[in-house]
């Protein structure tokens, strides 16, 4: 018996399916997974660039025979959609399975999408473990199922089962022969002639899923007292037991295609039937379309963020709280960039500039909060250099802003490459800085083309930033080292004063890489209380009330001395400076 995150566990029921191959891009809360499976014996892992190639290569060495695992985020699904629907037309060689995993309360993320959708729009069945022993059984059962039905399947999971520790019964590997199925190019070339008739070799499959679907144990019922009866999955499975113990539950853990007659044989046995769901109408909309009677709750549940065993009891009028509230005299801990991170001059000096700034995905996102207030949008990963050229054409002939797009070197290989193609096919003059900090920083310092680091410490080659640029054919290429201030302002200056595309690489890795601290700097008595160095938003850095002077916290400061090439009066000072 182990205590492993579902995360965890998905790795494990890969590794004992004989996964032997995985690629996914990191994103929270799905990360944790692939760096699991990367570590078990027999197996290949990688990071992709982003989430569609993540699929394709799984979807490459499955055709080729082999058991694959794809994982990624909610909003890494879209991204890998393409593929991912089509996949579902041509099957699999060896059982596919893509780990999809949600953050509904977006703890992480730029919204909460559903991934249900997509198992329904894809035509993708989807298992919703509720917990780590079930993330491991499905995750292992999936790739049987994968097979047997040959399309990919989804485990579906949410913040709270993909982070949650919970006991599990870890079992031995099966190791797998090759499966190859590359010898019909009916089932794999996906032009018209080939298509039509695997879509309805589709529409039977479904069928035949939805039979499954009424007979699997995952779809299981827990008898109540038959007055109240609610249909749910997942983590909500959870919070429903806890706050209802007496309830009749229609547990799912196969949550499309839906069982349809196990779901109506269900509702007639209980008095009143409930679907309990976090941010969507997915099950809900599902059940009611089986023909379902679903009741409101008494007292209506939120339709945004997660949900917790207190917001179900409350639903149904049971008051008392099931959790004590935290305190609230709790330490705030307002999200910053870190004392030293080499993101700061860039957005201090994009604000003295008053810039449109559009951003992107990453640590450098924090660059859009007070005091730097330096960011105009962050929609999704790579849209900064998109966005700026789109802006760029709409202010054009006018008398504007500069407009600058900022995005990470991850955030840049994972699509951001792509919009520059493009801006610089079609002439545009952006300016676009990027932050090259030799990390994915955000999700956990994983490695990138840019920074040559692989996933299972292969030998590889960092692809040359400047060179890819050159290649493009921007001749406006700087690199330059953002701690230092005179040259992030010059550099800026002179990138927006360019009509034609230009490019600023800020190159200094991430405080987390090394953790070098050198001796920290201090406020000495000079300091005039003018306030420009707390406007650089760093956490070490405060104002002291009483004497309106600056004071920075020896514990938190590592000595990167950018505060101090602010300071007009000389007053940050370093022991032996
Ligand atoms: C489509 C998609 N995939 C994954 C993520 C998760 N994610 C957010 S930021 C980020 C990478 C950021 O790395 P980088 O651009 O190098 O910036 P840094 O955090 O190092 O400053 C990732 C993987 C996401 N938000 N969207």
């Amino acid at each position: 018996m182990q205590l492993l995150s579902g995360n965890e566990a998905v790795a494990q029921g890969a590794w004992e399916a004989g996964a032997h191959v995985g690629a996914a891009y990191p994103g929270t809360p799905s990360t944790e997974t692939m760096e699991a499976f990367a570590k078990k014996d027999g197996v290949y892992a990688e990071w992709a660039v982003n989430e569609k190639v993540a699929a394709e290569v799984c979807l490459g060495a499955s055709a080729a025979g082999a058991r694959v695992l794809t994982t990624m985020k909610h909003v890494g699904v879209n991204v890998a959609a393409d593929p991912l629907f089509t996949a579902a037309y041509t099957g699999v060689g060896g059982g596919m399975v893509v780990l999809a995993a949600d953050d509904p309360g977006m703890y992480s993320s730029q919204n909460e999408q559903d991934s249900h959708w997509y198992a329904k729009a894809a035509c993708i069945p989807m298992l919703d473990p509720s917990d780590s022993a079930e993330a491991l059984a499905f995750t292992r059962d999936a790739f049987k199922l994968s097979e047997r039905f040959d399309v990919p399947f989804f485990i579906r999971s949410s913040v709270r089962v993909s982070h949650t520790k919970t006991p599990v019964e870890v079992g031995q590997r099966t190791e797998r022969e090759l499966r190859p199925a590359l010898d019909d190019p009916r089932k794999w070339v996906m032009m018209p002639a080939f298509a039509k008739p695997r879509r309805k070799a589709q529409l039977q499959r479904i069928a035949d899923l939805e039979q499954w679907a009424e007979e699997c144990s995952c779809n299981r019922v827990e008898e109540g007292d038959g007055s109240v009866g609610v249909v749910c999955a997942g983590a909500v499975y959870q919070h429903v037991r806890e706050a209802l113990p007496d309830a009749s539950v229609l547990k799912l853990g196969c949550t499309w295609p839906l069982p349809a007659r196990k779901l109506r044989r269900f509702a007639e046995s209980v008095d009143r039937l409930y679907v309990i769901e976090e941010a969507s109408t997915y099950l809900r909309d599902g059940v009611s379309a089986c023909g379902v009677d679903v009741s409101d709750t008494p007292r209506p549940l939120p339709t945004d963020s997660e949900l917790t065993p207190g917001l179900v009891r409350a639903a149904f009028g049971i008051d008392e709280p099931a959790h004590r509230d935290l305190p609230a005299d709790l330490p705030a801990r307002p999200p910053a960039l870190c004392a030293g991170c080499p993101h700061r001059l860039v957005f201090k000096e994009l604000s003295r500039m008053r810039a449109i700034v559009t951003g992107d995905i990453g640590c450098y996102t924090l660059g859009a909060l007070p005091p730097l207030s330096a960011m105009n949008t962050c929609v999704d990963m790579g849209a900064s250099v998109s966005m700026a050229h789109g802006m760029e054409l709409a202010l054009a002939g006018s008398d504007h802003k500069p407009v600058v797009a900022v995005i990470g070197d991850s955030t840049f290989a994972h699509s951001g490459l792509s919009s520059l193609v493009s801006t610089v096919y079609n002439q545009g003059c952006s300016t676009v800085c990027i932050l090259d900090n030799r990390t994915t920083a955000m999700t956990g310092r994983q490695g990138n083309p840019f920074n040559g680091e692989t996933l299972q410490g292969r030998e590889s080659r960092e692809l040359d930033l400047e060179a890819v640029l050159r290649a493009l054919g921007i001749e406006d290429v700087a690199v330059v080292d953002p701690n230092d201030m005179l040259a992030v302002r010059r550099s800026l200056k002179e990138a927006v004063a360019n009509p034609s595309v230009s490019v600023v690489i800020f190159r200094s890795p991430c405080v987390l890489i090394d953790r070098v601290r050198r001796a920290p700097y201090y406020v000495s008595a000079s300091c005039t209380g003018c306030g420009v160095c707390p406007t650089l938003g760093c956490p070490a850095i405060e104002k002291v009330p009483e004497t309106g002077q600056a004071s920075i916290d020896q514990d938190q400061c590592i000595g990167c001395g950018q505060c101090a090439q602010y300071c007009a009066f000389k007053a940050i000072e370093r022991e032996g400076e």
